[in-house]
């Protein structure tokens, strides 16, 4: 028998202020959090949603010091786009807090009394890495170094992105700081630890006995790192940025980010309301973690583990955490900025919010990474949105206001294919029911999407707009069930697409439904005099998806570009201006030009130098044809020992650029010279 419970408590992983949120963040978290909390609201359940922004942590203080402003300025900045972007996307949280408040401060900081107090926390003192430059203590990110295992020049303190190896900074051959480039130094410095192995046994008996009907991904992370034995984790950090450590003596030291974070969701609901006691501390409380893949250790581990050692306090029942999306076959980057970016969507696409909604759940990585893609999105507001429950509900209500005014009309007696379809209705109201409360969203979209789908079937097969001509009667029976389908769509789709219902309601004039009304006929009364209907959603022509795309094209150039300049090699050795005098450098003009017989690369060229006429063997096939190069005046070192290309007598060099890519390019005299013209 599953548990009941009284209230629930929905947390989403408070994002990090240090940029705004991606459509990676709203598929994996915030609308299946939204969906989740939308259904139990509508069910009149007692219900919560608490999140905020995560404002301290590295990665802040590192882009304060990018731009050369406070690491205040960076989460002001950054609270505010995302605190903007959820609610113009209809992400309703009851609270929407920020960890820099001054309730999580002062709570937090409790928090860790507490433990410290009661000798819950081991102190060890280690070598560190130190820039002194910035003098700042390194966390593992942000050194860099070349990896042992292959190479790699950039591998990172934690991690090789090139062989995917886990590292310790102490691996990284030649370790240099990511923050100023200089070289750090091993510092000793003390810290406090969780000591994560002694909640061993409490959390296997937990999960991996108490817990089987998590989702596989979850349970699966969660076994793996039990199995693979649980290590004492530091709580503080050396940094100047977030909550100081509450003991004497530990001026300098702040609460680690992941340490504080988690509380931030208690900070919130206190926040909330005076009686937060009640979400957190009664076992009659469901709360529900959402969060992507990369935090499950932290809200399935290491925050159970703290609120055991507190003590008081509740454990989630479930952490249904998604895989991650992709972006056009690509991982979506923040600091490759490859992504869809949550405020410029509001921006470029006004009015389309449950467009994004809706895509996004319906695409979203429940149980692999998935991929969004524009040209997807296009064909799903066409195909799905605009086809199928756009058309449904216009088609009721522009057909109820022709025939009829917009009064609606009476219901007669039923046939046995609208019993049938009411029946159809009740049967999927218990089937969206439990996919949405065992968090698969995806199917629970296809079941709310299925109200409108049997709605527009139902008249394709009534066909009010030819009986009105034969059995007036029988078409006011068939507007009928047509609008109390309706009313039973808005109802079914308002934790997915909350902008269309409402928009629904409006048109159909009626107030708010519960969702215990689902499944029901007597919605719209006879009688009722409906509003004056309008589009739900409007297709979406290809130019509009060609803007997103060419965005993204430009994208990728620019990084193609950051990168290629990143790979300028240095510069050479310094030569002497005799060792460049002995460079004798010839403007030469192109006379003629022919491919060297099997190869890919290599083009036989005759040149005028000016001193005489020569063959060249050049290297430039893959960048220009014969018939470009007749006539071309070029740069030539014509004093380069002879030497033979295949079997042919090279006698000089073209002088060409190169770019980071490879790329060739000749290089001519701005305008034309006479050959034989000295460069120097
Ligand atoms: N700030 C990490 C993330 O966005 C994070 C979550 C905290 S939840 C307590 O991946
Ligand atoms: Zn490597």
């Amino acid at each position: 028998m599953a548990k009941e419970f009284k209230r629930y408590l929905v947390t989403s992983a408070l994002p990090y202020a240090n940029g705004p949120v991606h459509i990676g963040h709203l598929a994996g978290v915030y609308i299946p959090s939204d969906i989740y909390t939308r259904y139990l609201r509508l069910k009149g359940c007692d219900v919560i949603s608490v999140c905020g922004s995560d404002e301290h942590g590295v990665p802040i203080t590192i882009k304060a010091r990018k731009e050369g402003v406070t690491p205040q300025e960076i989460v002001d900045r950054y609270h505010a786009i995302i605190k903007r972007s959820f609610e113009g996307l209809g992400i309703n949280f009851d609270i929407y807090s920020r960890t820099s408040s001054p309730t999580h401060a002062k709570n937090a900081s409790a928090f860790f009394k507490k433990l410290y107090d009661e000798g819950k926390f081991i102190e060890k003192t280690s070598e560190q890495y130190y820039d002194e430059e910035a003098q700042t203590f390194l966390a593992d990110r942000y050194i860099t170094g070349t990896c042992p295992k292959c190479g790699n020049e950039k591998a990172y303190g934690d991690q090789c992105e090139a062989c995917g190896s886990t590292l310790s900074p102490d691996e990284l051959i030649n370790p240099k700081s990511a923050v100023s480039g200089s070289v750090p130094v091993k510092k000793s410095t003390t810290h406090w630890y969780l000591p994560l192995d002694q909640y061993e046994s409490f959390l296997r008996e937990w999960i991996l006995d108490g817990h089987k009907e998590w989702k596989s991904n979850v349970y699966g992370q969660c076994k793996s790192w039990l199995d693979g034995g649980l290590q004492p984790r530091a709580v503080s950090r050396d940094l100047d940025w977030g909550i100081p450590v509450p003991v004497e003596g530990a001026e300098g030291k702040v609460l680690y980010v992941w340490f504080d974070a988690p509380i931030g969701y208690i900070s919130a609901t206190q926040d909330l309301t005076p009686d937060w006691e009640k979400y957190w501390k009664s076992e009659d409380t469901k709360m529900v973690h959402f969060i992507g893949k990369d935090n499950i250790v932290f809200h399935c581990i290491v925050f159970p583990a703290m609120l055991k050692a507190h003590g008081g306090y509740i454990l989630p029942e479930n952490v249904p955490a998604n895989e991650f999306l992709n972006l056009e076959g690509d991982k979506i980057s923040t600091s490759r900025n490859w992504a869809v970016w949550a405020h410029e969507y509001l921006e470029d696409f006004p009015g389309k919010e449950d467009v994004l909604r809706y895509v996004l759940c319906a695409n979203a990585p429940e149980t692999k990474d998935n991929d969004f893609t524009w040209k997807d999105f296009q064909a799903r507001n066409n195909n799905e949105l605009v086809a199928v429950l756009g058309n449904f509900v216009n088609r009721a209500l522009v057909l109820t206001q022709k025939y009829y005014g917009g009064e609606v009309p009476a219901l007669g007696e039923l046939n046995d294919y609208d019993r049938q379809t009411l029946e159809e209705m009740g049967a999927i109201k218990s089937q969206l029911e439990s996919n949405i409360e065992n968090y698969h969203f995806r199917e629970a979209l296809k079941d709310a999407m299925n109200f409108a789908r049997i709605g527009n079937k139902y008249l394709a097969d009534t066909e009010p707009w030819k009986v009105i001509k034969t059995d007036p009667e029988r078409v006011k029976t068939i507007l009928n069930i047509a609008l109390q389908i309706t009313a039973n769509t808005a109802i079914a789709i308002e934790p997915f697409m909350p902008f269309s219902a409402d928009k629904i309601i409006a048109m159909l004039a009626v107030g708010k439904f519960g969702w215990e009304q689902l499944g029901q006929m007597g919605l719209v009364e006879a009688g009722h005099k409906i509003g004056t209907p309008t589009l739900l959603f409007e297709k979406i022509e290809d130019e509009t998806i060609q803007k997103q795309l060419d965005k993204l094209a430009a994208t990728k150039a620019a990084n193609a570009a950051a990168e290629a300049a990143q790979n300028i090699t240095p510069q050479k050795e310094e030569c002497s201006f005799d060792d460049f005098q002995k460079m004798d450098i010839r403007v030469s003009t192109i006379l003629e030009a022919e491919k060297v017989a099997k190869t890919k690369k290599l083009l036989k060229l005759t040149i005028d130098t000016g001193i005489d006429k020569r063959t060249i063997v050049s290297g430039i096939a893959e960048y220009y044809t014969p018939e470009q190069l007749v006539g071309k005046q070029v740069l030539v070192l014509v004093n380069l020992k002879p030497r033979p290309l295949k079997g042919i007598e090279s006698r000089g060099m073209i002088l060409m650029a190169e770019d980071a890519c490879g790329k060739l390019r000749l290089l001519s005299p701005d305008e034309k010279t006479m050959s034989g013209a000295i460069v120097g």
